[in-house]
């Protein structure tokens, strides 16, 4: 697949998510001026853990009542003798052990260790990784049903050892946990887009991995050649080989199943020899200590995807590779379908096909009904009726491999916690390419794995917030909970707590709130430059903590903006507004390291925009000529519709989603005005593009219901433009008419010309004519850039003028008032951005020297 036809089917994935409907002929603008949102909350609540906390939150524990012990004098420890695989000393590292041995008389606090004998007297459960821990006055006793269990045990006295209550590890209350995990396998698949994770950030995770008791590590970055095309039938370069030997150890360690998947379905052929030749890469890893192996065959087309074929693989290999070698876990399989977004339902499907004939031991992956989306049962009982058997969930977040300029910090939700292991035999996440970012989440992932029913997604992340920052909790929560959403994507719940307002809703009490919250939000990146003890985290996290703060910054100096234009001081307000511009240097820094996008961010442009507004309306008592989007798509509310009311043909507005029948993509003006002239460029460039409306009509309407045409039937247009008799218009739109195109619609420009507005040209004999559209459009915040010098006509009866600019940090301008001989009536040199001149008596135009953005130039005539 290539990367275009990738993106339309992540488009389409997460637009079958949304609940929005698609809004026709009646359409009510003021929802389309909020913010809607079209996210599920995040469930749970944050509870008070007394002293300690334990992640995954046990299924059962008690504090006993008998106080504490004290192991500040040693433990004596009779543990299971270590073998090749398990060394239970070593996995006590952090206990002050004294000695290993039953003898009575010697010193130190009791600690016995056993498993396989009969744990079910002790409460412990019948799977694998159950166990129960007793502290107790007459020392600590662990019960494993098995290894794991044992291994687990120790995880759970490790962290009640981390809590402040253990006081240094001197000390343990006594309690009871008995405990064991909801899903067998839990883990991560490390199987996104995008540079694979760095050895050292991989090792730090499997370690991450074994103390929150997950136990599947799933090897296939898509970007790494040896694990897909071209190279999959090749052995991996030494260097390479080394470092896997030490994933596989380290993971034997932590208890952890190293998995090595291969993505071999781009050009596999279905013959003795590549059948021959993944058999000897697994050969190869075999050599190199893996043990687990999984086989891809998601995001390909062709032979490939044949399912019978890879069910004939995946069984002979069963047959001829893992069960010989006597000592490799079952296959672990991703199909081609697999989501229910293009999942195929019948009989004759590949799922199906998987149930009737797949190896009943071989694991199959699912993603949900689509790409990204909620764990539920629904989705579980659709595919496991095809597979025959439980399905391995696959759960791509907080994977961000479509929406690179984001960092996901959110809580982990969307799964249902009624699910046993008879609905999903395991759960895996797909992290972000940001290995160490993506604990936060696999904190809570790994919560919900172990115990499903008592997961609680706000409080798994204030806990997981805590653990990654102690310090500076509170610093990384405000970064946190404002970088959660995915904007396009498996949408996110963010800036839950956060209340924004309008110009026109300002008070007093949600003004100080959302004041000091911005401080907050300004303040973070050095708090967590200072506090964070993690240097992988911080490489991580630098870029989008240094455009946060700038947020921050500039959300502050939008509301010190309302309080200065509330105040009413014009020149301080307009030379403040135009600092608190964004430049398209920041603009192009904030897109590419996003935060705040749902609500901070947002405030900040429609803060922005009611100013400027407002402020255009009160120095002319004229309403702003500001245009706003509206349409079917469900970006229409968004700011990504600026790019086709900006003036500029470079940039343009996409609808993200494909284009059908009925759809439309328009404009409300801010009154009922007389129009004398409509443009309209469609597509992403002039020519071929094919997102584009290739059958459409424009048309009018006053109340936003009933419409009237402009122009019809107009057949693969894509500059469209309309002039006639002027007509009294509120609201314009570009509609699809029948057509087979499927692709998305993009617009680079939606002008409209009102028939009352008045241009005005630059001087006739100006020797650098620019053209002056943007500093006479009625509103503040488009400008043109004067290269140095620019002249525009006076009209005879003007009387004043004033000049809404941007005068850069220690520039300033002179504005010469020429008269028809072209000699100067009056100057005047100014570092000011807001310029009010009285217009001399026989002036015909004025000449400004300096350079400067020019948002706009107001001319007042006398009555
Ligand atoms: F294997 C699958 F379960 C799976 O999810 N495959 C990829 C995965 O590697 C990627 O990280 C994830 C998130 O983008 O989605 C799958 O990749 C896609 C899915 C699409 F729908 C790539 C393009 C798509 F259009």
């Amino acid at each position: 697949m290539n990367p275009r036809s990738l993106l339309m089917l992540i488009a389409v994935s997460f637009s079958m998510l949304t609940t929005v409907q698609a809004q026709n002929e009646n359409f009510d603008l003021a929802g389309q001026r909020s913010e809607v949102q079209l996210v599920n909350p995040v469930p749970g609540e944050k509870r008070a853990h007394q002293e300690f906390v334990i992640n995954p939150t046990p299924r059962y524990m008690r504090l006993t009542g008998e106080g504490s012990v004290d192991i500040g004098n040693g433990i004596k420890a009779i543990v299971p003798k270590a073998d090749s695989l398990h060394n239970y000393l070593e996995d006590m590292y952090f206990l002050p052990i004294l000695c290993k041995c039953s003898d009575l008389y010697s010193k130190g606090f009791p600690l016995e260790a056993t498993y396989g004998e009969v744990p079910t007297e002790h409460g412990v459960q019948n799977v694998s990784g159950a166990y129960s821990l007793k502290i107790s006055k007459n020392g600590i006793k662990i019960v494993g049903y098995d290894d794991a269990g044992i291994f687990y045990a120790i995880q759970t006295l490790r962290l009640i050892m981390d809590n402040p209550a253990a006081k240094d590890g001197k000390s343990l209350p006594c309690l009871e946990v008995v405990d064991s995990p909801t899903f067998p396998y839990r883990g991560v698949v490390e199987g996104f887009y995008g540079t694979p994770w760095s050895h050292k950030v991989r090792l730090s995770l499997i370690d991450f991995y074994g103390k929150y008791k997950l136990n599947t590590y799933i090897y296939g970055p898509k970007d790494d050649p040896y694990h897909s095309s071209p190279n999959w039938r090749l052995p991996y370069p030494d260097a390479e080989r080394k470092n896997i030997k030490e994933l596989v150890e380290a993971c034997r360690k932590n208890r952890v199943d190293f998995v090595w998947a291969i993505h071999p379905g781009k050009d596999i052929k279905w013959n003795e020899e590549d059948y021959q030749n993944l058999v000897h890469k697994f050969e190869l890893m075999y050599a190199d200590g893996v043990r687990s192996f999984a086989i891809f065959f998601d995001d390909i087309e062709g032979e490939g995807t044949n399912p019978e074929k890879q069910v004939e693989l995946l069984n002979r290999l069963t047959e001829e590779f893992v069960k010989p070698k006597g000592d490799v876990s079952p296959l672990i399989v991703c199909p081609t379908d697999y989501s229910k977004l293009w999942a195929k339902a019948g009989e004759d499907g590949p799922l199906s096909i998987y149930g009737r004939k797949l190896d009943p031991s071989i694991r199959v992956f699912w993603t949900g009904d689509v790409v990204c989306s909620d764990v539920t049962r629904a989705t579980l009982d659709w595919v496991n009726s095809r597979i025959k058997r439980p399905a391995f969930f696959w759960w791509n977040y907080p994977v961000t491999d479509y929406v690179r300029n984001l960092m996901l910090q959110g809580p982990v939700y969307g799964l249902d916690t009624s699910l046993t292991s008879k609905d999903m035999c395991g759960f895996v996440s797909n992290p972000m390419e940001h290995g160490e970012a993506s604990k936060l989440a696999l904190y809570s992932v790994a919560d919900y794995s172990w115990n499903a029913s008592d997961y609680n997604p706000i409080d798994s992340w204030e806990r997981g917030l805590e653990v990654m920052m102690p310090c500076i909790k509170s610093a990384y929560r405000t970064f946190a909970i404002h970088s959660s959403d995915t904007e396009t994507g498996y949408r996110r719940d963010e800036s839950w707590e956060t209340e924004t307002f309008r110009l026109a809703d300002y008070t007093q009490e949600k003004r100080d709130k959302l004041y000091n919250e911005f401080d907050s939000v300004a303040l973070a990146p050095a708090e967590i430059e200072a506090g964070c003890t993690d240097s992988l985290l911080l490489v991580e996290l630098r870029p989008w903590l240094k455009e946060f703060g700038k947020l921050g910054v500039r959300g502050q100096n939008a509301i010190d903006l309302m309080d200065l234009y509330r105040a009413g001081g014009d020149k301080r307000f307009w030379n403040a507004y135009v600092r608190n511009c964004m430049t398209a240097e920041d603009r192009k820094e904030y897109e590419a390291h996003k935060s705040g996008t749902m609500k901070l961010q947002p405030f900040y442009e429609q803060a922005m925009a009611d100013l400027a507004d407002a402020f255009y309306e009160r120095l002319t008592g004229e309403k702003a000529f500001r245009l706003q989007a509206i349409g079917t798509y469900p970006n229409v509310r968004t700011t990504q519709t600026n790019m086709m009311l900006d003036g500029d043909t470079a940039t343009f507005y996409t609808s993200g989603v494909s284009q059908k029948a009925g759809d439309w993509v328009g404009v409300a003006l801010p009154e009922l005005t007389t129009l004398r002239k409509v443009h309209i460029l469609q597509g992403r460039n002039s020519k071929d593009d094919t997102d584009f409306f290739d059958h459409a009509a424009l048309e009018y309407s006053v109340d936003g219901k009933t419409w009237q045409p402009l122009l019809d039937d107009l057949r693969n247009q894509y500059d469209i433009l309309w002039r006639g008799d002027p007509v009294q218009a509120r609201y314009i739109r570009l509609r699809r008419l029948d057509s087979e195109r499927t692709n998305w619609a993009s617009i680079r420009e939606f002008s409209v010309f009102p028939a009352t507005k008045k241009s005005v040209n630059y001087a006739k004999n100006s020797s650098n004519p620019v053209n002056l559209a943007k500093a006479f459009d009625h509103q503040l915040t488009t400008f043109f850039h004067s290269p140095g010098a620019f002249s525009f006509d006076v009209p005879k009866k003007t009387i004043s003028c004033t000049l809404l600019l941007s005068v850069p940090e220690g520039g300033s301008v002179i504005l010469r008032q020429y008269d028809k001989h072209n000699n100067v009536r009056s100057e005047t040199t100014t570092t000011d951005s807001f310029i009010n001149l009285n217009i001399v008596k026989g002036v015909t135009h004025i000449g400004v020297v300096g350079t400067a953005d020019v948002n706009e130039i107001i001319l007042k005539e006398k009555h």
